[in-house]
């Protein structure tokens, strides 16, 4: 018995599934997750010190690689220091400036705990300045675990929200339209239907949680365009692309604004970190300047702060890191396509920059019905062949695979031929 198994078969007897996020129990691809004890650039290492090229990245955060020293150095010092004060700080001011200077839509910016409270509290705060209930969210795109998120289209792309979890008030839900990901025309009629009644559209730019679906040319413009029709706030959940596509994230990328953003990962560094933030006028609502309330603990937490003022500074200091970051995308999962056409495989791979997914499935992929075609029994062949290979991929076929400063091309091209040796292994028992 492996450590990872002794501490799983321990896990599960205090954890629900034996884990504290549910991705993270392999449920949809069965085996023992190997439990991690530490990490150093672009690798992970279990209990039982067997070493994984890591293409998670705790989820997106490891933007620079796992244990950078600049970061760490700054943690330790942080700690040195004292590890909470519920008071403010110089950090939570420099962590708000840095933000505010980075990203040109923000103007002022509130620090939280994770991208579900940044998410909650931004919709809260778009509920409060418009006056309006209702919100429309894309079927596919998380949003985190807040109630009114936890919603997914039901049947056609024209529906009131149905609750996606137990424990979710049909009351929560009901305010919660779903609409099809690049279909504009199905949220242009949410807003025919209730537009008086809408008071935001949030959206993952780039979607990241049904694999990664690329914005299709002018949606995110046409999203624009129907909220200031209708006096709606749009709202860029950014928690993933936030500085993972540029500095100034997807909405420089695509050179869309939107009137509030949400962050968490990069900016936290590692650490547990979330934000939400925008236009002067909306963010002057949030307490105790105004009367949208919101709160936390450990809310702008000093160790966390230098966590995430260290990463945000190396980004700005290296302009050069997204062009390489970029590039290493661009090349890594075009040699993916090329490897799939050479072997005659009708697979797909979307991807953007240093974000990117390989779908079991023959048709483009644009939206969660097309997501929900691939084949996820093959999906649990590629990812056991590949784990056993030691490349740690998102144990789902939902998810995205995350490229770091750390991933060098001879790591990228072990991950090919981890590729290449499975898809020789299929033609073989084809
Ligand atoms: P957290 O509450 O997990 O910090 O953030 C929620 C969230 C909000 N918005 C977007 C676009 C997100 O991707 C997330 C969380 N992402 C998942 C990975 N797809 C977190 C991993 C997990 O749930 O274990």
């Amino acid at each position: 018995m492996t450590k990872s198994q002794r501490l799983f078969e321990e896990a599960v007897k205090v954890v629900p599934g034996g884990v504290n996020s549910p991705v993270r129990a392999f449920g949809s691809v069965g085996g023992t997750p190997p439990f991690i004890k530490r990490a150093r650039g672009a690798y992970i290492y279990d209990e039982d010190e067997n070493g994984y090229l890591d293409f998670v990245g705790s989820w997106g955060p490891m933007i620079l690689g796992h244990g950078h020293a600049d970061v760490l150095n700054e943690v330790h010092k942080a700690c040195e220091g004292g590890l909470s004060f519920g008071a403010a700080t110089a950090a939570e001011v420099e962590m708000a400036q840095l933000i505010c200077a980075l990203v040109p839509s923000v103007e002022m910016v509130r620090m939280v705990n994770s991208g579900t409270e940044a998410v909650m509290s931004a919709i809260r705060t778009a509920r409060g300045f418009t006056g309006r209930d209702k919100i429309v969210k894309f079927a596919g795109c998380y949003h985190g675990h807040a109630d009114g998120l936890l919603v997914q289209a039901g049947s056609g792309v024209m529906t009131a929200g149905v609750p996606d979890s137990l424990g979710v008030p049909v009351g929560c839900a009901k305010d919660t339209l779903s609409a099809e990901y690049n279909n504009l025309q199905s949220v242009k009629e949410r807003f025919e239907r209730c537009g008086e009644e809408i008071a935001a559209v949030i959206v993952e730019p780039v979607a990241a949680n049904m694999g990664v679906v690329p914005p299709a040319p002018g949606f995110l413009e046409g999203l624009r365009k129907v909220c200031d029709r209708y006096g709606a706030l749009l709202i860029f959940d950014e928690v993933i692309t936030g500085f993972r596509l540029g500095i100034d994230g997807a909405q420089g990328y695509y050179g869309v604004t939107p009137d509030l953003t949400t962050f968490g990962k990069i900016i936290g560094g590692g650490m547990p970190v979330g934000a939400y933030g925008g236009r002067r006028q909306i963010m002057e609502l949030v307490a105790p300047l105004g009367g949208v309330y919101q709160a936390g603990t450990l809310s702008g937490n000093p160790v966390a702060m230098a966590a995430g003022i260290a990463q945000l500074t190396i980004l700005q200091e290296h302009p050069d890191y997204y062009e390489e970051l970029n590039r290493k995308g661009d090349w890594f999962f075009g040699q993916i396509q090329r490897l799939l056409e050479e072997k005659g495989k009708p697979w797909q791979v979307n991807h953007v920059g240093s974000l990117g997914c390989l779908y079991f499935t023959g048709r483009h992929v644009g939206n969660y019905q097309d997501a929900k075609a691939s084949d996820t029994k093959i999906f649990a062949e590629y990812f056991k062949h590949m784990l056993a290979q030691g490349i740690y991929i998102a144990p789902s076929q939902f998810e995205a695979m995350f490229l770091s400063i750390a991933h060098t091309q001879d790591m990228l091209g072990k991950a090919l031929e981890g590729i290449a040796s499975w898809l020789s292994q299929q033609a073989e028992t084809e």
